[in-house]
């Protein structure tokens, strides 16, 4: 196979482990936290665990460890989308799996979670995973959406690690697959099968996090790959000063992706949807947001700009999230079309009124096939020429008007797939590499339901610190196509918090004057500043803990 001088260097690269992975086995012990609840619903999920609930967080620490010798065959599946760094989790846990015992196995399932149901798996090799350390991508085994969730999927899923004498699963997914991790660790608990199962925490967008999950893997590597292309952009904008550029950020719903840019590359503006939904905009309000913008840039002679839209605004525009939602509804039926006429006959007066006033194409989109959790698939919904089509109608009546004489030339981009499959940063090699050799301590010490969890991340990644959440403990109950399920808490940008605080701060001064910042491409090599520096996002969320 050919391969880039880049991917030939980092495939050398060794990612810096916590002081506490370098130890051996017989050295690491177990400290127990206390007994955890969920973060709300407690008696009804209790119920819905009666095995798994309850479990106490843990940390690892230095002391005599268990020095058992049994064999362990784990199989690892990588479930959803795609996001930096899937690959090193995969390296760290083959590793320490390999470290305990060079008979101990590890299955990689093909293509998510329907290997498994399906039985299709290779067997990792030291030269398949040589061929993959700090690469971006998971097509070491690829990924897939099929939902873990039937007792029918669960007895297959017994069946098959019967058959190879697989002792634990790792799941490497967002909140959706790890809450199916806890409900098939519940099941395998339920059965006696004496099978762990352990998640890990994936996702670009940065939504599965906690108190006790600092970060989800991959945002970090995601967030500089956009902020390197925005900064580009601007350059570009700054340099010809002719052009208007909206540019919509992958992030499904919440708005830490454009945030974290935002803060990286100090845009003219960004729209963060919780605001929107916490303020109740309209979709008018926040096309005469940036149309004021536009017409006080041209007042000083600046025709251009860089706009930052996340994926997921449409959702949190009230009026067009009740669309979605009776969309959802109408869709979902046997026998729907999914055409404008079948929809207008089936909506209600309201939301066909607001449906009716979106331009064609946006119709078109917003009825297109809905993703396995029955979601609208909003990186498929050009959200960013909506509003460029709204604001240019807006900005030539005001011309009409004479309240404006400027020029808007829009273009419109969107980044999502470009960031998830960058080579993983130091940070991200470092943090998935991590957390795939501490997934394997929590097996070696037989816990099950467990997130792998590493904290302390904005410190040295020596003094990380190694551990397990259990997953019941972030779970909450939320309705799901009309039923009540127990789901990890997603987490949305906290209006109060320090990061979107901090951006509210400057973001009037940068709206109007050139403030911005070219952060350029993630570099593997090279000062620490440059290298090894997290997310402003982690750096401000821990300035007052
Ligand atoms: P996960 O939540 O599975 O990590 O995926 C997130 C994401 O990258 C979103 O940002 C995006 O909306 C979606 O996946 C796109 O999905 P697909 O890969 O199926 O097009």
């Amino acid at each position: 196979m050919n391969i880039s001088n880049l991917q030939a260097e980092r495939l050398k690269y060794m990612p810096k482990v916590p002081k506490i992975l370098k130890e051996n086995f017989s050295n690491i012990c177990v400290q127990y936290g206390n007994k955890t609840e969920s973060k709300s619903d407690t008696e009804a999920i209790k119920k819905l665990f009666p095995n798994t609930y309850g479990l106490p967080e843990i940390i690892f620490k230095k002391g005599k460890g268990d020095d058992e010798k049994n064999i362990h065959n784990v199989g690892v599946i990588l479930s959803g989308g795609q996001a930096p760094g899937g690959h090193n989790v995969i390296c760290g846990l083959f590793d320490a799996l390999k470290k305990a015992d060079n008979n101990n196995k590890l299955y990689g399932f093909l293509g998510g979670p329907s290997g498994i149901l399906d039985d299709k798996y290779i067997i990792l090799t030291k030269d398949i995973i040589d061929s993959y350390r700090n690469t971006g991508g998971f097509d070491m085994i690829q990924s897939g959406r099929t939902k873990l969730e039937t007792e029918e999927q669960f007895d297959i899923c017994l069946k098959v690690c019967k058959k190879h004498d697989i002792t634990s699963i790792v799941i490497i997914g967002g909140d959706d697959s790890n809450t199916n991790a806890a409900i098939l660790a519940e099941y395998f608990k339920s059965k006696n099968a004496n099978i762990s199962v352990i998640g890990c925490p994936k996702t670009i967008d940065g939504d599965l996090k906690n108190d006790k999950i600092e970060t989800s893997f991959g945002f970090d590597t995601a967030c500089k790959t956009y902020s390197e292309l925005i900064g580009n952009i601007q350059r570009d904008a700054n340099s010809s000063r002719k052009y208007w550029h909206f540019i919509r950020l992958m992030g499904r719903s919440a708005s830490h992706i454009a945030l974290e840019c935002a803060l990286q590359t100090q845009p003219n503006i960004c729209l963060i949807g919780e605001e929107i939904f916490e303020k109740n905009l309209k979709l008018s309000d926040i096309v005469d947001y940036i149309s004021d913008i536009i017409v006080k840039r041209s007042e000083k002679g600046l025709n251009y700009g860089i706009c930052l839209v996340p994926e997921g605004l449409i959702e949190f525009i009230p009026s067009l999230n009740h669309l979605i939602y009776e969309l959802n509804d109408i869709l979902s039926k046997d026998g729907a079309e999914s055409t404008i006429s079948y929809v207008c006959s089936n909506l209600s007066d309201t939301d066909k009124a607001v449906f009716l006033t979106l331009p064609e194409e946006i119709k078109k989109q917003l009825l297109m096939e809905r993703d396995p959790h029955g979601n609208v698939q909003v990186s498929l919904i050009e959200t960013e020429k909506l509003l460029i089509s709204l604001i240019s109608d807006k900005l030539n009546n005001l011309k009409e008007q004479g309240k404006y004489k400027g020029k808007f030339v829009p273009h419109s981009h969107f980044f999502g797939y470009e960031g998830r499959c960058a080579f993983p940063s130091n940070f991200d090699s470092d943090y998935c590499y991590s957390l795939g050799y501490n997934a394997f301590l929590l097996i070696k010490n037989g816990f099950t339901g467990y997130l792998s969890s590493i904290s302390n991340l904005s410190d040295s990644s020596d003094n990380w610190i190694c551990g397990g959440t259990p997953i019941t403990m972030m779970m909450n109950l939320e309705q799901r196509h009309g039923k009540s399920k127990p789901v990890i808490k997603k987490a949305l940008v906290e209006l109060d918090g320090n990061v979107f605080g901090f951006f509210k701060e400057n973001r009037d001064k940068w709206a109007i004057n050139n403030d911005y910042t070219y952060p350029g491409s993630i570099q593997y090599f090279g000062p620490d500043i440059i290298c090894n520096a997290t997310t402003k996002t982690l750096e401000l969320e821990n300035i007052h803990k």
